[in-house]
């Protein structure tokens, strides 16, 4: 992408509305427009990060073996009623009339809607297991709407929901998704969490939230150190095998939420020198809650001796929204993001240090053109300005590498690649630029390991 024909508004000044740097950040480098009160706009640069995570996010979730459709944004109100949530979920969720005086809402989570779904289709045990999952626009109306996407009304959440016969097998289904969240946020660049958490809302008895520990937090966390250095399952994880093993390996060491700790509990099963009483943001979270939707609104299968058996469900869910403000809030310095490779919007930009002359200009065409054909996702920037303005520019909106070429260099026949995160600087022959690029940033990928 050249930057002379691409639309990034990027601002000088820090917005005042701006409380938290990933909001600030996120409105400098031109990710994302307010609209009203907690909605947002995803401009094209922004737009590029979401769209990379909900990449990683179908991977993963196709790989353990979810499947993907697409449910409507808004939703009946008889759904609602028949599971009794109606009236029971409160101001936070928006209520619309339709013209024929139907009552409508726009979806916050959309377990009766699959239950509806599952319920008119699958009638035996043999369809068991199942697991469906959509990437949807979400309503709550949020009595503080902050942060920017970080807590915002209108957000993009990835939603699972399993079917089992009994809850034997609804916790392996549990434990699948616990093992996919793990990859998932891995392979994003975050150190996220499983914590043991409350239910709220969306009911049952077993439940984690995945919590990547930050300052600017909004949910209170106690857990043990060795929490944060754990290695993850491999892209080899059986799916169909038993993951209880990586489950109980994960939960044997203390991690729970404010609501969920018990101090004595906490001080008992961490050792000083390992507890870690932190803030942290909420990436996820998984719910495991029997029949609490099923029961009500009779989803039924035959079971093998064709007795009826209500399924047991469980509910997962991912804000993707959420996601880029707290990769922000882990990764960036001083001068502006350090994105991951993983989610790099783009993951190099060519600074032609001359542009407007005719010999830098060609040799910089030339490197954006064999790095597009090296399949690095590459920005171009060409603009007829000084070299400290894209130098500034770079910085701030968080590009992994810089591959900057000007007249000195094209006369001695050296590049230059400047790593972001660690700010250090390799000289190199022009010719060899983009191979050693694309070195740096193939195992960065983490789309294979
Ligand atoms: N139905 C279940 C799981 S599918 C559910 O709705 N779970 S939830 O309420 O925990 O939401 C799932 C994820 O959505 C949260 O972990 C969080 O990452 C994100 N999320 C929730 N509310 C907001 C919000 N107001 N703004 C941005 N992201 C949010």
């Amino acid at each position: 992408m050249r930057l002379t024909r691409y639309f990034l508004p990027v601002l000088k000044e820090t917005p005042k509305e701006a409380e938290i740097i990933s909001h600030q950040l996120m409105l400098r480098a031109g990710l994302i427009k307010q609209q009203a009160a907690g909605s947002y706009s995803w401009l094209p640069y922004g737009y590029r990060v979401l769209m990379k995570i909900q990449r990683i996010v179908e991977e993963e979730q196709n790989r353990s073996g979810a499947i993907e459709l697409l449910m409507p944004t808004l939703q009946s109100a008889d759904l609602w009623r028949e599971s009794g949530r109606y009236e029971a979920y409160g101001k936070e969720m928006l209520r619309i009339r339709d013209r024929h005086e139907r009552d409508m809402l726009y979806g916050p989570t959309n377990e009766e809607m699959i239950t509806d779904i599952f319920r008119t289709y699958v009638k035996s045990y043999k369809d068991l297991p199942l697991n469906l999952y959509h990437i949807q626009w979400k309503f709550r109306d949020e009595v503080r709407p902050r942060f920017g996407t970080m807590r915002s009304r209108e957000f993009l959440m990835k939603d699972a929901y399993s079917f089992d016969l009994d809850k034997e097998r609804a916790v392996a289904a549990y434990n699948r998704m616990f093992v996919a969240y793990l990859r998932t946020y891995w392979r994003m660049g975050l150190t996220a969490i499983p914590m043991r958490a409350e239910t709220g809302p969306i009911g049952g008895d077993l439940s984690h939230e995945f919590i990547v520990l930050a300052d600017t937090g909004e949910s209170g966390v106690f857990c043990h150190a060795d929490m944060l250095d754990k290695p993850i399952p491999s892209i080899d994880t059986d799916y169909d095998g038993d993951l209880t093993p990586i489950v109980k390996d994960w939960t044997s060491l203390y991690a729970a939420t404010e609501d969920m700790a018990d101090m004595a509990e906490y001080e008992a099963a961490v050792p000083a020198e390992k507890r870690i009483s932190a803030r942290g943001i909420e990436v996820g979270q998984t719910f495991y809650f029997g029949t609490k939707y099923s029961a009500p609104m009779k989803a039924n299968v035959a079971g093998s001796d064709g007795q009826e058996v209500t399924v047991h469900m469980g509910s997962y869910g991912i804000g993707l929204t959420r996601i880029v403000p707290a990769i922000i809030e882990a990764s960036h310095d001083e001068n502006g993001i350090v994105w991951p490779v993983s989610v790099a919007p783009f993951e190099a930009v060519v600074i032609n240090l001359k542009a407007g002359d005719a010999e830098t200009d060609a040799a910089c065409d030339s490197l954006y053109a064999e790095a597009g054909a090296a399949g690095i996702d590459v920005l171009y920037d060409d603009r007829e300005v000084a070299a400290g303005g894209k130098f500034a520019t770079a910085d701030l909106i968080g590009v992994p590498y810089q591959l900057i070429l000007g007249p000195r260099g094209l006369k001695e026949g050296q590049a230059e690649i400047k790593h972001r995160r660690t700010g250090e600087r390799e000289t190199l022959p022009i010719a060899s630029a983009v191979s050693r690029l694309k070195a740096l940033i193939e195992p960065q990928r983490r789309d294979k390991a």
